[in-house]
């Protein structure tokens, strides 16, 4: 009996705990939605800050104004014949099975909105893949669990801070790691790309002045979810003053240590960052 009892305890206990759950999801929901902000990380649809984002967002919703009318039709041709043509006590059942004309429109029409889709988007494609003349060129090395950048222009090395860029210029980003496969993806830019060890994948992003944030996309291990990435986009003079105070740095080009192994990575990286 006391045994029933205390699981009627539980029980009832489980079921308050169950609702101040889900009330704390709600409203947990609720803040992560409203404190949405530019530069978080979910905003690439409604504020896209590169000229390849704008593109890559026009190209959603040309291909959504194309495939949307398709999912209205099938699905309100779907409702009127179940209310239309339901059972009903005496109604005699249609007899013909095709209709070779409509069948036709049917088929060619999507197929022909299917093949403007796939033009304009292996178009854009084309653009994401290979960059126009670059204004700045930053050489970006992956490496669990942090991202190392190196300007060859200006002997710039970085590690484990934000990248800075100038903005309204294009920036190149030459990539690769050194240990397994990461992912560079800046949602804000339209950027995503693959980082492989013993090979250069180009991105490229022309974007306005902002601070922005992204995240390796590439499941690399277990510290893989802080790999976080800042970018920050500033006006050409203080790009110019922070080369500045960097070259004047002279620890510049060695990035921050932990640990002994740290270092010893970031050596052999660095020696890889020579040879891109
Ligand atoms: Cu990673």
């Amino acid at each position: 009996m006391t045994r029933l009892i205390i699981f009627i305890k539980f029980m009832a206990m489980r079921t308050k705990l169950k609702k101040t759950i889900y009330l704390i999801s709600a409203a947990a929901l609720l803040l992560a939605a409203c404190s949405t902000e530019p530069g978080d990380i979910t905003n690439w649809l409604y504020d896209p800050a590169s000229t390849l984002a704008e593109d890559v967002r026009s190209n959603f919703w040309f291909t959504m104004m194309l495939i949307m009318p398709f999912l209205f039709l099938a699905e309100g041709l779907l409702l009127y014949a179940i209310f239309k043509f339901r059972k009903q006590p005496g109604r005699q059942a249609a007899t013909f099975d095709d209709n070779p004309k409509l069948e036709i429109i049917w088929t060619l029409v999507p197929a022909v909105v299917l093949v403007v889709v796939a033009v304009s988007t292996y178009e854009l494609i084309g653009r994401i893949n290979y960059s126009p003349e670059s204004d700045i060129q930053i050489e970006l090395t992956a490496q669990r669990f942090f991202w190392k950048y190196h300007y060859p222009e200006y002997g710039i090395t970085i590690a484990e801070e934000p990248l800075v860029v100038p903005a309204n210029k294009v920036v190149t980003l030459l990539g690769t790691s050194v240990d397994v496969i990461h992912s560079w993806w800046l949602p804000a830019f339209g950027v995503k790309k693959d980082l492989i060890p013993g090979r250069i994948t180009e991105a490229w992003f022309n974007a306005r002045e902002g601070t922005y944030k992204g995240q390796c996309a590439e499941l690399c291990g277990p510290l893989h979810a802080e790999m976080l990435i800042d970018v920050k986009v500033v006006n050409q003079q203080e790009f110019e003053q922070w080369i500045k105070s960097r070259q004047r740095k002279p620890g510049a080009e060695n990035a921050p240590t932990e640990n002994s192994a740290g270092t010893e990575s970031r050596q052999n990286k660095q020696t890889d960052g020579e040879n891109l």
